[in-house]
């Protein structure tokens, strides 16, 4: 049985590979793993059969004969792990690697998300044009950071990673604002992932999805 993953049967963001399969998705196609996607809808994610594999409700899952896991996180780390060319052979520069996965998921994405939940749901809201700046200067300070420790380096810590990986992927979710735009390297770190050979294909999987909904199959 090949590796198996789940998506949305229903793109949201129609075809902008801004959902965390994506991420998955890249990760399997660096590593050069064949997989197969399970789609699904709203519906299905809150079904049992579902939840026993992602308790939230979510996608992505991950399934590898008797293996399931969720967290896109999880599952990243767990293809570098599994699989050569997103982790160093050198252990510390591995550790490191990790830990900017970790920064990706644990210090860049919060506040990118808190601001993406705010425009959908907080809009009406009397404090919302307050409350927004507020975010956006707190996702400033955590990409000026970012742009200071990147400076004029392809990847955050050498060759390309699992950070890097995880990394370009928060930071396309603010593709469509403007926030990214005071920091060129930071541009042009997400450009050089998304001219990987291994994310033009995932990317052009996902879209294939949307693609295909449109067309009505
Ligand atoms: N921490 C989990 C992980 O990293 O795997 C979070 C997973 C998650 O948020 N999954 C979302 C989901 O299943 C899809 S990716 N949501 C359905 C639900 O909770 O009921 C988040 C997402 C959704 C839509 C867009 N978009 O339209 O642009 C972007 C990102």
């Amino acid at each position: 049985m090949p590796i198996t993953i789940t998506a949305f049967q229903t793109s949201p963001d129609r075809g902008q590979g801004q959902a965390r399969d994506m991420r998955v998705r890249w990760a399997l196609e660096e590593v050069g793993q064949p997989y197969d996607v399970r789609l699904i809808s709203f519906d299905m994610m809150k079904e049992p059969a579902h939840l026993a594999l992602q308790p939230f409700g979510q996608i992505p899952t991950y399934e590898d004969g008797d293996l399931a896991l969720f967290e896109s996180g999880a599952i990243a780390l767990h293809i570098a792990e599994r699989h050569s060319g997103l982790l160093s052979d050198d252990a510390n520069a591995s550790s490191r690697a990790i830990a900017w996965m970790f920064a990706a998921l644990s210090t860049m994405e919060p506040p990118i998300i808190e601001r993406e939940l705010a425009l959908i749901l907080e809009s009406g809201q009397s404090w919302h044009t307050e409350r927004l700046p507020l975010m956006e200067d707190r996702i400033r300070d955590r990409l000026g950071q970012l742009s200071g420790w990147l400076d004029d380096a392809d990847w955050l810590d050498g060759t390309f990673s699992v950070g890097d990986l995880v990394m370009v992927g928060v930071l396309r979710r603010l593709n469509g604002s403007s926030l990214l735009n005071a920091f060129p390297n930071l541009l042009a770190y997400v450009a050089r992932g998304e001219a990987r050979p291994a994310f033009k294909r995932a990317f052009a999987a996902q879209l294939a999805v949307f693609e295909r909904q449109s067309a009505g199959a």
